[in-house]
């Protein structure tokens, strides 16, 4: 791949050996929880799971709350441990708050599978697919260095603490940060995945700090608001936005060039994976306990060609 199109896949073998599953032994009833509903990210592998389920021939069924929130996530994951699916694909929202239920879920002889997030205890599952995100951090520092090469000021924008995927983000951005002396790391700001917040937090950060060259938005929502904030600060190619995902509203922003660069998961692989991890441990088949999928960045320059596979279902 050419540098704007790096799909970084560190561990391309495992994924291919989790996708080897055939049909079910039979129609498992397996229940898949979203991060939050109503984000094209958890939609896109919604779509993933259920076109895998059809041709494995067993039964999702999807929910999730209404906010990407342990509180009202928990509830949701124990009412389906409490009806006893075959097994349980799950984006955890927070770390530490989830591992209870899903202990219980594993007590209760449910297949666990963390798709996207994971949780302290990662071995209450029988598999964990994910992003490598700690690359896509990196990755998305790389982009800034591209578009801002004389440096400066960088600032990331996230959800909330505690979640694995968005923290692992801004861990790669950190440490890329921090190791080249050109630029100074602002930190990070916490939107609560809510883009008037992210929003207002931008102004905010670019009142106090004018000369900010890039800012990094975590997921999809913060990078909404990022956007909005910068366009309503007159800063709209002053400053270089980087947003994690690819949902219709972060492809326009990019096409508007009030954000520059995209890092694009593969939610439809995830969930995917995640289905046959889990339809291999029910039928006693190998299953790889840990898989990462790739990504690809978008730019204006890719959007119209080979990136426009990779923009998620809305
Ligand atoms: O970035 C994704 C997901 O990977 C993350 O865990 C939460 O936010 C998203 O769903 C995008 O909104």
């Amino acid at each position: 791949p050419d540098d704007d199109t790096a799909a970084v896949n560190d561990d391309a073998s495992a994924a291919s050996s989790a996708a080897a599953v055939d049909k079910a032994s039979k129609n498992y009833n397996i229940q898949f929880v979203q991060g939050v509903q109503g984000d094209e990210f958890y939609i896109s592998m919604q779509c993933g799971i259920e076109e895998e389920a059809k041709r494995l021939g067993v039964t999702v069924k999807t929910q999730g709350p209404t906010k990407f929130d342990p509180t009202l996530q928990k509830p949701i994951v124990d009412s389906v441990v409490s009806a006893k699916p075959d097994a349980l694909l799950v984006a955890p929202t927070d770390v530490t708050a989830m591992q209870t239920s899903l202990n219980q879920a594993k007590a209760a002889g449910i297949k666990v599978v963390l798709v996207d997030t994971t949780v302290d205890d990662p071995s209450v599952a029988v598999s964990a697919i994910a992003s490598d995100n700690v690359g896509g951090g990196k990755a998305a520092f790389d982009a800034i260095k591209k578009l801002a090469p004389q440096g400066g000021k960088v600032l990331a924008m996230s959800v909330d603490p505690g979640i694995s995927t968005t923290d692992q983000r801004a861990k790669g951005f950190e440490d890329a940060v921090k190791a080249d002396s050109k630029y100074e790391y602002l930190g990070v700001q916490y939107s609560h995945n809510d883009p008037a917040t992210a929003s207002n937090l931008i102004s905010a950060a670019l009142q106090k700090d004018p000369d900010i060259v890039g800012v990094f938005a975590l997921n999809l929502f913060s990078a909404e608001g990022t956007a909005t904030g910068i366009r309503q600060s007159g800063k709209t190619g002053k400053v270089q936005v980087i947003g994690f995902d690819a949902g219709p509203n972060q492809v326009a922003a990019l096409r508007a060039g009030t954000v520059q660069a995209l890092i694009a998961q593969q939610p439809a692989e995830i969930g995917k994976f995640g289905l046959d991890a889990a339809v291999a441990a029910l039928d006693g088949g190998q299953v790889t306990p840990k898989v990462q999928t790739g990504f690809t960045i978008l730019t204006k320059d890719n959007i119209d060609g080979d990136g426009a596979k990779a923009v998620y279902k809305s």
